[in-house]
């Protein structure tokens, strides 16, 4: 299974490398570019399924653009492109990411970056590995020196003011925090310890669920706002070695309005 996801993968990406080549050229308006985002987003994410469904065809769906295609105990959790916004813009920060869930837990994770040609891979119980060589999460005594990634909530105004607080308390005592737009890539960052830690409101399942497996294999700690597994519910996440995401929560907390919790 982990082979044909990462097939699915690769070739998303050539897709993906394809469209870029002629996303920088396009001098058109913003909705034409949306539009042939998306196109480029739908083809992707069709040769993934394509390629899945045609040796599973009993398997479900949870994919970004399609949406849900109801199947047996597997499914299949897919962004054909996140980071689309940098995608868009020529920002090359962007990656395909591919997560397989059975009976509600998750099995592999495939997060491919094609501009750089990374491969990031897990199998529950069998480690999390970049280009087949083992990764881990980072390991340090407290959040001095350490590089945060997250990403701003752009939906609610609520949410942002919260946010803010949360950065504001993170930001004095870290090495850094960085904002690069590709939330699986972030997670992956994590799992391989260019991240010490992440944190992000209100994200998506397909945005999190390959990531959330490479980081648990790769010996990181995970949990959503109210120190629980629910995060591919409510899209809250905190992520890090288990004494980071320990530091970050005590940090995060103080700030959570109740929507939050
Ligand atoms: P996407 O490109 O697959 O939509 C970062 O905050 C995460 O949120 C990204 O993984 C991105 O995934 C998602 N996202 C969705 N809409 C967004 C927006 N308007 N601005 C920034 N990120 C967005
Ligand atoms: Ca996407």
């Amino acid at each position: 299974m982990l082979n044909i996801a990462i097939r699915a993968a690769r070739n998303a990406g050539e897709i993906i490398q394809r469209a870029a080549e002629n996303v920088n050229h396009l001098t058109i308006n913003l909705k034409t570019k949306n539009d042939y985002v998306t196109e480029v987003d739908q083809m992707a994410e069709q040769e993934i399924i394509n390629i899945i469904h045609s040796s599973f065809p009993e398997h479900g769906f949870l994919a970004e653009e399609s949406g849900k295609q109801p199947g047996n105990d597997y499914i299949w959790i897919i962004d054909p492109l996140d980071g689309t916004t940098n995608f868009l813009h020529g920002f090359p920060v962007y990656a395909i990411s591919i997560a397989l869930q059975h009976k509600n837990k998750l099995q592999l994770a495939v997060i491919y970056d094609p501009l750089r040609d990374e491969l990031f891979t897990a199998e529950r119980g069998g480690g999390a590995m970049l280009n087949n060589r083992k990764i881990r999460v980072t390991q340090p005594n407290s959040l001095k020196g350490t590089l945060i990634g997250t990403g701003f909530p752009f939906k609610s105004k609520k949410d942002l003011a919260a946010y803010l607080k949360m950065f504001a308390a993170l930001v004095g005592d870290t090495a850094g925090i960085r904002r690069a737009g590709a939330a699986a890539l972030d997670l992956a960052y994590v799992a391989s310890g260019r991240l010490d830690g992440f944190w992000e409101i209100g994200l998506q399942p397909w945005d999190m669920a390959a990531g959330i497996l490479l980081i648990q294999e790769a010996g990181g700690v995970l949990t959503d706002f109210s120190f629980k597994d629910r995060y591919l519910q409510s899209g809250n996440i905190i992520a890090g070695s288990p004494k980071i995401h320990q530091l970050m929560y005590k940090a995060i907390e103080p700030h959570l309005t109740d929507n939050l919790k």
